[in-house]
């Protein structure tokens, strides 16, 4: 009997969900590259695979999204394009997209990645419906939608609204969180869940995927993925670059999320042109970082950096700016080296420290490796998200 038992509970999906019944979760967040859509995709991935219903909701299939999962669907939002509109509106078709799923699904909650505008869409879909059929509505606040559009006196009331009316709001960080409540004056509870990374196995090894990139292996290849946003500081990375005075070989792979054509000009300037390879909108991002060496990260603003995990992951550190939630993530020494924000001396110097010392590099990367097991694992972060659920539920 506990021979019988043990097997189920080691290989059924329901692993871990004790004996509550699973949950029908709706998932909005944006498709595109990007840290809050990756996050989101992951987080349903995760829980389809615990056994819970799981229902996106969005303009287009998250880039990440696998096809065909058992219990992971995707309901697309159709927007016409209406002459009367000059700029055309998400929100309402959005919110009765929600609404319809909701209803045909009977989902217990809606959890939007990112409030604007889908945490607002949530509260419009969840009124749309009769008391009884009304999911609840958690919100998670990823970063821009609080430090930007937070700030903005066109949306911060519309964005306070929305976390009032939600049953729970959650937080990638504490610094997200400490900042929600001031940019926004929300005086609800913020739960702070940590974002987290499941890689999946590399499809090339790291020989093979340094080859199709060209690096030769006595190179140091540097990286940096993001979606080239101002923030992000792509000037500064290349800048930092162009300092360096090691002696060693070495390139730099850029994982663009969004176009690089506004850097060509300044790699060009910085005669950078045979250091630099752009990988635009890449998928298999386990391929690429298990070739890489060193990450390297300028932004002026991040509420977590989700690319400095996924690289710490594969037990590669990463040189970034102390702002935001970053020394959550990294605590100096594992994982990699934060210097100040804008200090491009600093950002150069950490650099050349860890190229000219592969040694410490790799003690940098694998104390990295296993505080990322250790804290950003899904093992440790979906529970949390589970718990949430069955709370507002
Ligand atoms: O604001 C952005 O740059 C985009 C945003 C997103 O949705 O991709 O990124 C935010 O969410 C990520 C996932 O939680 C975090 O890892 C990023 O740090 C955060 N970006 C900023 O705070 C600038």
């Amino acid at each position: 009997m506990y021979a019988i038992f043990a097997i189920f509970s080691a290989n059924s999906p329901m692993n871990g969900m004790k004996d509550e019944k699973p949950l029908k979760i709706g998932i909005t967040c944006y498709p595109s590259v990007g840290g809050s859509g990756v996050l989101a995709s992951a987080l349903g991935e995760e829980l389809a695979e615990r056994g819970h219903e799981i229902h996106f909701i969005s303009y287009e299939r998250p880039f990440r999204l696998p096809a065909n999962a058992p219990r992971l669907h995707f309901h697309p939002v159709i927007i016409n394009d209406y002459d009367l509109f000059k700029y055309p509106d998400y929100t309402l078709p959005l919110s009765v997209k929600m609404a319809e799923v909701s209803c045909d699904h009977g989902l217990d909650l809606l959890h939007v990645h990112y409030a604007v505008p889908h945490a607002t869409a949530a509260i419009l879909a969840r009124a749309m419906l009769p008391p009884g059929r009304q999911p609840r509505v958690i919100t998670t606040l990823h970063g821009t939608d609080t430090t930007l559009l937070g700030r903005d006196a066109g949306y911060g009331p519309a964005i306070r609204h929305a976390l009032n009316c939600s049953d729970a709001v959650t937080a990638v960080s504490a610094f997200l969180k400490g900042e929600s409540q001031r940019l926004l004056d929300f005086g609800g509870p913020v739960d702070v869940i940590h974002n987290f990374f499941a890689p999946r196995p590399a499809r090339r090894s790291r020989e093979e995927m340094r080859r199709e990139l060209g690096v030769a292996p006595d190179e140091v290849l540097l990286f940096h993925s993001s979606n080239l946003r101002p923030l992000k500081r792509v000037d500064l990375v290349l800048e930092a670059i162009s300092r360096l005075e090691t002696s060693k070989p070495f390139r730099l792979l850029v994982l663009a999320g969004g176009s690089f054509a506004p850097f060509v000009e300044q790699v060009r300037r910085l005669g950078l042109e045979d250091r630099v390879i752009v990988r635009e909108n890449v998928t298999s991002i386990e391929d690429h970082l298990q070739a890489a060496d060193l990450g390297v990260f300028a932004s002026e603003t991040e509420s977590f950096c989700l690319s400095i995990l996924e690289a710490m992951f594969f037990g590669c550190p990463s040189v970034a700016t102390r702002v935001g939630g970053i020394p959550e993530l990294v605590d100096d020494g594992s994982g990699g080296i934060l210097v100040s924000p804008g200090d491009v001396p600093a950002l150069s110097s950490a650099i050349d420290a860890l190229i000219e010392d592969p040694s410490r590099r790799r003690e940098m990367g694998s104390a990295g490796k296993s505080r990322a097991r250790e804290r950003f694992s899904a093992d440790v972060i979906v529970p949390q998200y589970e718990a949430l659920y069955r709370r507002v539920c």
